[in-house]
């Protein structure tokens, strides 16, 4: 059976792919899994019958059988498992790719959601000026250990993972800011993530819904 994920009816992005949807489109086109997408509203995410598989009310959403899931985490991981193609076999390698899945979303993400926090929800704000540098300034000192670490290499350890699914997808979070272009080879590492035919796939799925082409006539 197919799995069932859940997507916004109208992203707020307009179809930048930075909803977390794309993620997990992104692990399913990896690992050629399709899937079926049922879109809600923000009003519809926070009423029961959403709330019964998500308890945050938010997207994205996994169900598959009996199986409910919510976290984009736990989502590309359980696809990764029962896939090949997202987690090395060798478990070492294997237990290093999942090492960086949660590097990208526990001490990548939270200062990238921050600084998008700064700059849109609070840019009016008295103090927004004075906290704007300093909240970027987190952002860097994550990106420039990153940096070091990725080096020359194409991926973070070894082949392409889940691993690098899930840090590509958070530093595009932060690309508008232009953090990311100060590390020339971080820039590259997203643009050969967004390369990659897979996330090509999940990128024109979510923008179809949420820029369609304008009807002819
Ligand atoms: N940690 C969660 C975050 C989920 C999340 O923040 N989803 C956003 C869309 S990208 C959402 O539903 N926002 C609407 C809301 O929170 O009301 C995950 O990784 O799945």
């Amino acid at each position: 059976m197919n799995p069932t994920i859940t997507a916004f009816e109208r992203s707020p992005d307009g179809g930048k792919g930075l909803a977390r949807d794309t993620r997990v489109r992104w692990a399913l086109e990896e690992v050629g899994q399709p899937y079926a997408v049922r879109l809600v509203s923000f009003r519809a995410m926070k009423e029961p019958a959403h709330l019964a598989l998500h308890p945050f009310g938010q997207i994205p959403t996994y169900e598959e059988g009996g199986l409910v899931l919510f976290e984009t985490g736990s989502i590309v991981f359980h696809i990764a498992q029962r896939h090949a193609g997202l987690l090395p076999i060798e478990p070492d390698a294997r237990a290093r790719a999942v090492t960086w899945m949660f590097a990208a979303l526990s001490t990548v993400e939270p200062p990238i959601l921050d600084l998008a926090t700064a700059r849109i929800f609070e840019a009016d704000k008295p103090w927004a000026k004075d906290r704007l540098p300093l909240v970027e300034d987190r952002v860097r000192d994550r990106l420039k250990p990153l940096s070091a670490r990725l080096g020359g290499a194409d991926w973070l350890d070894g082949g392409f993972s889940a691993g690098d699914l899930m840090m590509v997808s958070v530093l595009l979070r932060a690309r508008s800011s232009g953090l990311v272009d100060e590390f020339p080879n971080l820039a590259a590492y997203l643009a050969r993530g967004e390369a990659r035919p897979a996330y090509r796939r999940a990128f024109a799925a979510q923008l179809a819904i949420n820029a369609p082409e304008p009807q002819a006539g």
